[in-house]
């Protein structure tokens, strides 16, 4: 082994961009995208509802006044949101068992025993953030929106989940192309509670601290198509583990029908995959499993240029660098 020093906070040169060390940190990494938002785009259901924007303002201000360490404000749900969050939760309970990857299907059960998932309300992020917490040690902030590749990616290097808080406008439960809480919450959480499957959300983020803006675009491209648009085989049969296609059934039947291309999954390959964020994907990845599928990301991620190593320590919370060069 070549010999490595850690390097402070000062030596890492200047090409390589700020990075949180900790995950309080995290405070200073909530830049938002601005688009598909109701304010400004004419497409977005809740454009010309001035109730809905409001409610948004609302509770995105939640977010914005978050510190680390606090826990995730309760909200108190509308009978809307609730009626919404039902309609997809009805629709998940009922193609999940036959859809949904193993990974998913055990915590998800698991999070209906203990009464978090039940079909009258939203669930309360500070409740998924404990259930989690016991699991695998991920953890819950809340985000106002769509935050930059960057600043999402960062925070799983910590095993910490920035979820939005606010719900999908009630005219579209099937689809929403921004992420909302439900999205979150049904397709996110109960995969972030699988041992294996956390572990694999915090080495993607791993990679990405000081990453150079391509290969955070890299980074992004293989994350939208595993963590949120991936399929994989199970006893020759094809499921979902994408978390955009488990909390949308319109698009996981459309996934799962004959419809769009399916293509083994490879990572060198599927990082340079256009997508588009507006509508159903017409190209999903298959992985062999997830375990396999986490072996190839591990490879490749070898190959990518950073000029030092980053590995987290549990016991300090912090992340190290480490100089190889
Ligand atoms: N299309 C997903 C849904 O409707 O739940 C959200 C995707 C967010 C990237
Ligand atoms: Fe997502």
């Amino acid at each position: 082994l070549e010999h490595v020093t850690i390097i402070g906070e000062d030596n890492i040169s200047a090409k390589n961009p700020w990075f949180p060390r900790h995950a309080s940190e995290l405070d200073n990494c909530n830049h938002l995208m601005t688009k598909y938002e109701p304010d400004l785009d004419m497409n977005h259901p809740g454009f010309s509802d001035k109730e809905y924007r409001a409610r948004r303002k609302q509770i995105a201000e939640i977010a914005f006044a978050y510190k680390f360490g606090e826990p995730v404000p309760y909200i108190e749900y509308t009978e809307t949101e609730n009626k919404t969050w039902n309609a997809v939760f009805t629709m998940v309970c009922d193609l999940m068992p036959k859809h949904a990857c193993l990974e998913y299907r055990k915590p998800f059960r698991m999070l209906q025993e203990e009464g978090i998932f039940t079909p009258a309300k939203v669930p309360q992020l500070e409740d998924l953030s404990n259930f989690m917490k016991k699991h695998t040690g991920f953890t819950l902030r809340p985000a106002a929106g769509l935050l930059t590749a960057r600043d999402f990616l960062a925070s799983l290097a910590f095993r910490i989940f920035q979820s939005t808080q606010y719900v999908r406008h009630t005219k579209t439960p099937f689809h929403t192309p921004e992420p909302d809480c439900i999205h979150e919450i049904l397709g996110h959480m109960p995969l972030l509670a699988d041992p294996s499957f956390a572990q694999f959300s915090q080495e993607i983020g791993l990679a990405s601290l000081g990453a150079s803006d391509q290969e955070i675009e890299k980074l992004s491209t293989i994350f939208w198509f595993t963590v949120e648009f991936g399929l994989c085989k199970e006893n020759g049969e094809t499921k979902a583990y994408g978390a955009g296609l488990l909390s949308s059934y319109g698009e996981l039947l459309h996934a799962l029908s004959d419809k769009p291309e399916h293509r083994p999954f490879d990572p060198a390959k599927t990082a340079l995959q256009p997508y588009q964020d507006q509508d159903y994907q017409p190209v999903y990845y298959v992985a062999e499993s997830i375990d396999d599928m986490k072996d190839k990301f591990r490879r490749w991620v070898l190959q990518m240029s950073r000029p030092f190593e980053v590995r987290f320590n549990p016991h300090t919370g912090r992340v190290e660098v480490l100089d190889s060069v």
